[in-house]
């Protein structure tokens, strides 16, 4: 080959190189023009061949249009790519547009779950009436679950809670009443204490769930009655319900209190006259409560000789769902934001 055929041809490729750069609209496709060009293997480099069998007295020449076309096709390349960077650039400001003058999209303030409403404002009433907050895990031995609550092994009264067990020691508590006897081996008397927390029971209809949560309170002294159960529930229900909520008393079971009752409230409904919530009896059951039995005492290296305390056990879920006039005890547990978004 001639040089001037090699100038020729480099012209040549050198002219195509830079029609197919910028018809390339991607930078992958610039590169790949490019190594077509320019690589080990690409024509430019293929003509080096042809350099070397010129006369010695061509080469200068043949060597300047190589480098004149390598450079043509790298400048060429370089302001594909810049060109492509700024339109990809100019799409990406395009589709991400934000527009400053609409109005912002509210996200709504958060409120806690209408079950923690309830359980803090009735923490709240009995911290004012001197009452402490105590706790107590939700894992729980059988000795403080039942056995220390006067549930002898085998008796029958460890039916009145169907409980999930965990091992042959360990289950998920059925009640916050284990936090008693928790609370009077670690502290000094008198203890005034009450105790919210999750509980568990095999059990699931519209007023009963798995999961649930109860408010233990526990009052042990000298000189403690059931007058003074009666009292603090009392006033409770009238802080609780309103102004002239009235309580009874009916005589129930349970092996760690004696005598025990199940308290019901005057129905705030209908104030007592009857209707469908209370199933026409104008009361509603709210709790558990009785007199501490003197053997849970005792297993509590408490002298019952000398000290009496009454105890009571409330469920926040039913509070709740007559507060809120909810039906399904279900729908706590859902978290479906509508529902929860209510309260
Ligand atoms: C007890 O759990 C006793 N530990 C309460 C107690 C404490 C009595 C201290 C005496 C002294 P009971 O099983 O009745 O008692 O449950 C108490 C309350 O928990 C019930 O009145 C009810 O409001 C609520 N409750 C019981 N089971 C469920 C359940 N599966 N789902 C939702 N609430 C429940």
């Amino acid at each position: 080959m001639e040089v001037e055929q090699l100038e020729q041809r480099l012209e040549q490729l050198s002219a195509k190189a830079v029609d197919e750069l910028g018809e390339a609209d991607q930078k992958e496709e610039a590169i790949q023009v490019k190594n077509r060009y320019l690589g080990r293997s690409g024509s430019v480099q293929e003509l080096m061949a042809a350099l070397r069998e010129l006369p010695n007295e061509d080469k200068p020449k043949a060597g300047k249009a190589i480098n004149r076309a390598k450079s043509t096709i790298e400048d060429a390349f370089e302001s594909r790519l810049e060109q492509l960077e700024h339109q990809q650039l100019q799409r990406r400001l395009k589709e991400e547009t934000v527009d400053v003058t609409l109005p912002a999209r509210s996200s709504g303030a958060g409120l806690g779950h209408p079950l923690r409403q309830v359980e803090r404002r009735l923490i709240a009433i009995f911290e004012q009436m001197g009452f402490q907050v105590a706790e107590g895990p939700e894992i729980e031995t059988d000795y403080y679950n039942f056995e220390a609550l006067n549930f002898p092994p085998d008796h029958p009264a460890r039916d009145m809670q169907d409980t999930f067990v965990l091992t042959d020691d360990r289950l998920l508590r059925t009640h916050t009443s284990p936090v008693q006897v928790r609370t009077m081996e670690a502290y000094d008397l008198p203890i005034r204490i009450i105790s919210p927390g999750r509980v568990y029971r095999c059990d699931s209809d519209l007023t009963h769930s798995p999961v649930f949560h109860q408010i233990e309170g526990l009052l042990v002294g000298e000189g403690v009655t059931m007058s003074h159960l009666k009292g603090t529930l009392t006033t409770f229900a009238q802080r609780c319900f309103g102004e002239g909520t009235g309580i009874r008393f009916r005589p129930s079971y349970f092996p760690f209190t004696e005598p025990s009752a199940e308290v019901d409230v005057e129905c705030i409904f209908c104030e007592g006259e009857g209707c469908r919530v209370c199933s026409d009896t104008g009361w509603l059951e709210i709790l558990g409560a009785g007199m501490v039995d003197p053997n849970v005492l005792e297993h509590a290296d408490i002298d019952a000789g000398r000290y009496t305390g009454f105890a009571f056990g409330l469920g926040v879920e039913r509070i709740a769902m007559l507060e809120q006039g909810v039906g399904d005890i279900r729908r706590f547990f859902e978290n479906d934001q509508q529902f929860l978004a209510q309260f």
